[in-house]
């Protein structure tokens, strides 16, 4: 008989996930184990914290929902939470909860491997720990394996590089400092403003021109936040309902339901509410149908026609490479008007490339463009990154890359034919990224634990995706995203923006509240298209797929057209 493993289950991360994993594995009665590169708790507000970072989801929806006391003692003093405000929230759960105990911090998991005889898991970060466990759970954050660009000559430069994914946790003085700005996304719509009042000039370098929406960061009104928390626990209970983890209506109608004057009134009044209220708050179909996105593209293009004072820079900085909300849209705080600054100028890379870094700054095919600093903003490898760079081996040696060649292969984004015990939060095939993501790593966790529960429950060690409910479910991911426009843009939901990567969608747009729907069933039917074998590894339940999977074969819409489903919100 082999030995028993360390620990029950390995968890790697410990950000919201990887926090909510290791508390509720230890309510259970499992023996975890949370392993973290970072040298404390945050994840992702851990290692973004670069001038003007913040979350897009509002302050009041934005963190967990079972800790009642937590949620009436903590301050909601602005409409969008920063990046110094999420991670103290990390720190006080972290510390409140009783959970550094259970982590070891400052230790990169460098491999997984499956081991077939003992059936576990060895977990390594180094030489710094080697570990075994029966479970490991990935919440590793679905934007966390930061892209950096090779740039002919990026070694050479001779100034300060600096990447928005990992900012040092000392101030940085950029005063009097030349600085470049490479990449346009959420990270460089936030960070920009903050670099251009601090430094002596910025040069943005923009390869995609964005619609950007007007954040409308603003303190909130106490007399708020008091009939907020007097309703929180009822809110959290509905907006576990909702298809992206936000308390809000989505619209009923869609444009062809409108004259043009009521568009019009609608898009200006979503515009002055801003943030999501914009993403969300137009027309039903804003991102299904072409007319209505064209609609909306139309109106953001005319608004940086009003802000931008410079018409040459206003017409660089209008998109017309993508549908609205096809790439994820960001929300900013001044970003166009920052372009409005005499020390502010921008490249576009479409008219004017990179041809490489040099001792002195960048050159484009235009010239030279002198820098003491170089910013990235430039990505991440989104959804499958974070998880492919722990180096998963499976059953007899099965690469988790091999496995995923030509794309995620899983069933409900949580878990992996032939990885068998090995679970992933907010991995590919799940809504995470789509919605405000604490309200989905709690669905994800929560049926991760109940069904170890059940595992042990019926005295079964081994979980493992059937490999027919994970090509339903692939492919269900596919037919969903393909009822919208969404795999028309080069985005990282495409994974479009990492050069060699497979090009499909990789989150789950249905909508959380559909998914929620789709997994409970499936635990309360005993877990159709999960195998789970016992201790010698005789198989005791399989799921007959194509019944499990009745109402989710490709195609079938769960009424999505309907709902507008598939609208991008913050993540
Ligand atoms: P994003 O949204 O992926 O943005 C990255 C930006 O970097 C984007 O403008 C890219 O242009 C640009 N980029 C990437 N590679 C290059 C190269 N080689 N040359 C020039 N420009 C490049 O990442 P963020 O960090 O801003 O945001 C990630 C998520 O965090 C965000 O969506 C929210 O969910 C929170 P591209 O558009 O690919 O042409």
């Amino acid at each position: 008989m082999s030995p028993a493993p360390d620990h029950d289950a390995v968890v790697i991360g410990a950000g919201f996930a990887g926090l909510y994993m290791v508390y509720r594995l230890r309510q259970d009665g499992f023996r975890v184990l949370g392993v973290e590169a970072g040298d404390g708790v945050g994840g992702t507000w851990y290692w973004n914290r670069y001038p003007g970072a913040r979350c897009d989801s509002e302050s009041m929806y934005y963190s967990f929902s079972f800790l009642p006391d937590l949620e009436q003692e903590w301050p909601l003093e602005e409409r969008y939470p920063t990046q110094p405000v999420i991670l103290r929230y990390l720190q006080t759960v972290a510390e409140r909860l009783d959970l550094l105990k259970h982590f070891v911090f400052g230790a990169r998991v460098t491999s997984v491997r499956f081991d077939d005889q003992a059936g576990h898991w060895t977990v390594r970060a180094g030489d710094q720990l080697a570990v075994t466990a029966r479970y490991v759970i990935t919440a590793t954050g679905a934007l966390s394996a930061a892209n950096w660009p090779r740039f002919p000559g990026a070694g050479l430069f001779e100034g300060e590089q600096y990447s928005t994914a990992s900012w040092p946790a000392e101030p940085v003085s950029l005063a009097g400092q030349r600085v470049g700005l490479i990449g346009t996304g959420s990270s460089g719509v936030q960070v920009l403003p903050e670099l251009a009042r601090q430094a002596q000039s910025v040069t943005v370098f923009q390869r995609t021109a964005q619609f950007v929406t007007p954040a409308r960061q603003e303190p909130l009104d106490p007399r708020f936040v008091a009939l907020w928390k007097a309703n929180y626990q009822e809110i959290r209970r509905r907006t576990k309902f909702t298809p992206g983890g936000i308390p809000i209506p989505s619209p009923v109608r869609s444009s062809g339901e409108l004259s043009a004057a009521e568009r019009t009134a609608l898009c200006e009044e979503a515009w002055r509410r801003g943030g999501i209220w914009f993403l969300d708050g137009t027309f039903s179909d804003a991102v299904t149908s072409q007319e209505a996105n064209a609609i909306v593209a139309g109106f953001v293009r005319a608004k940086i026609g009003e802000i931008v004072t410079d018409p040459a820079t206003a017409e660089k900085l209008k998109p017309w490479t993508h549908a609205w909300g096809t790439k994820r849209v960001p929300v900013g705080s001044d970003y166009y008007e920052t372009y409005n600054r005499p020390n502010v100028s921008l490249v576009d890379l479409r008219q004017d490339p990179v041809e490489e870094i040099t001792a002195r700054g960048i050159r484009t095919r235009s010239g030279e463009h002198p820098l003491d600093v170089i910013v990235y903003a430039t990505g991440f490898d989104a959804l499958t990154g974070s998880i492919e760079r722990l180096r998963i081996e499976g059953r007899n040696g099965e690469r988790l890359e091999d496995a995923w060649a030509s794309g995620p292969f899983t069933y409900l984004g949580l878990m992996i034919p032939r990885f068998p015990n090995l679970f992933t939060i907010t991995g590919p095939g799940s809504p995470g990224v789509v919605t405000n993501v604490p309200v989905a790593i709690e669905q994800h966790v929560e049926w991760i634990a109940d069904l170890l529960g059940y595992a042990r429950e019926h005295g079964r060690e081994t979980i493992e995706a059937e490999p027919g409910a994970a090509a339903e479910w692939t492919a269900h991911v596919q037919a969903v995203a393909n009822m919208t426009l969404f795999p028309t843009a080069d985005s990282w939901y495409m994974g479009a923006n990492i050069p060699g990567k497979p090009r499909v969608f990789l989150p789950y747009i249905g909508g959380l509240d559909v998914y929620r729907h789709r997994c409970d069933e499936i635990a309360a039917g005993g877990y159709p298209g999960v195998a789970l074998s016992g201790p010698a590894g005789g198989l005791v339940a399989v799921a007959a797929p194509a019944e499990v999977q009745g109402t989710a074969e490709a195609g079938h819409d769960f009424g999505l057209r309907d709902r507008g489903a598939g609208r991008p919100v913050p993540g």
